[in-house]
């Protein structure tokens, strides 16, 4: 007879750690952000300012858009290549850069259980509450895994992340990649590339080029819940820097730039204002037509992916795509 194993699940969560990883680089305090975006001309602010509570709430939703394609495509294609990719590379640990809700993951660690391998998994993320909840919701499904978290932003540098033993493989998915400018996604890449191993592989996760129409209605759904995540991040500034914005005094704008092959979120001032910033003690204005720059997202061709990992000392080991090309997982190695 064999021993059944079910231990309650209070007693799982203890197989989760929970690891800090300082930041190399200091990174900016809101204030500065802001100070230093808004000398500009556009105005801009760093992507991460949208992602506070509400904020976070909202991308949820525009998950279930119907305009919004990328999550979902990239969900059915990791649930489709998912025993490929496990079979490919046979990790021993998992490490996730930006894990979130780790909804995708799931995928994945599916495809291990089948496969009866019990890799170790390493979720990276600066939001230790999802991340934790997360951890007690995977040690339900998986019995056999075992967990240790790191809090941490992977913006500010690699150097302090542990590396796993065994065979690793990274994880950057959502197309997060894309909201950074090209300099800047080509150092997080490099300090990933430079953080594994000749055997480790990372699994990359990128939107693609397509339909101008269908790339401008991914982000102005017609019921408006980009557009509320957007004018949120007005909200966050108003807290964060102690600012008085009315968001609805600025309208929710997306376009396709297709020199820079890349998807431009901006909120434009409808009318002549002055914002006030408690924080730095001073004010802004914002004519009617001023924009501020609030994201770019980046879009690639399977030749700019390519050339993306190149620049970062990364080959492509397999290329995972659906039929009609709207979304790229990629298996990268490092360059032998
Ligand atoms: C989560 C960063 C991948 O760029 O598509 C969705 C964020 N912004 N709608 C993206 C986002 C507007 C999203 N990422």
């Amino acid at each position: 007879m064999s021993t059944t194993n079910t231990e309650p699940s209070s007693w799982r969560a203890a197989a989760c750690t929970v690891t800090p990883v300082p930041s190399v680089h200091r990174l900016l305090t809101p204030a500065e952000d802001v100070a230093r975006g808004f000398q500009g001309s556009p105005k801009r602010l760093p992507p991460k300012y949208f992602y506070d509570d509400h904020g976070s709430r909202l991308f949820d939703r525009i998950c279930d858009t119907p305009e919004y394609y990328p999550m979902r495509t990239e969900a059915r294609l990791l649930a489709e290549s998912a025993r490929a990719v496990m079979a490919s590379v046979q990790p021993d640990c998992i490490l996730e850069m930006g894990s979130g809700t780790s909804r995708k993951t799931e995928h994945l660690l599916q495809a291990a259980e089948q496969a009866n391998a019990q890799p170790v998994y390493w979720p990276f993320d600066v939001c230790d509450s999802i991340m934790t909840s997360a951890a007690e919701r995977l040690c339900g499904r998986f019995p056999w895994l075992t967990i240790h978290a790191l809090v941490g932003d992977y913006g500010a540098g690699l150097d302090h992340l542990p590396r796993p033993p065994g065979r690793c493989l990274y994880l950057f998915l959502g197309g997060s990649l894309g909201n950074f400018e090209p300099e800047e996604s080509a150092r997080v890449l490099s300090e990933i590339a430079s953080h594994m191993g000749p055997d480790d592989r990372l699994l990359l996760g990128v939107d693609r080029v397509k339909d101008r129409s269908v790339l401008e209605a991914a982000y102005d759904d017609a019921a408006g819940v980009t557009a509320a995540f957007n004018r949120n991040v007005l909200n966050v500034l108003n807290h964060e820097v102690d600012a008085d914005f009315e968001p609805e005094a600025f309208a929710h704008e997306a376009f396709f730039n297709e020199a820079q092959s890349r998807i431009e979120m901006h909120l434009v001032s409808r009318r002549d204002q002055r914002v006030q910033v408690g924080a730095l003690e001073r004010v802004y204005d914002f004519p009617e037509g001023e924009r501020l720059h609030t994201e770019i997202s980046r879009k690639f061709t399977p030749a700019s992916i390519a050339d993306e990992l190149a620049r970062a000392g990364l080959v492509m080991d397999e290329h995972y795509q659906p039929e009609d090309g709207a979304f790229s997982l990629v298996l990268a190695a490092p360059q032998q």
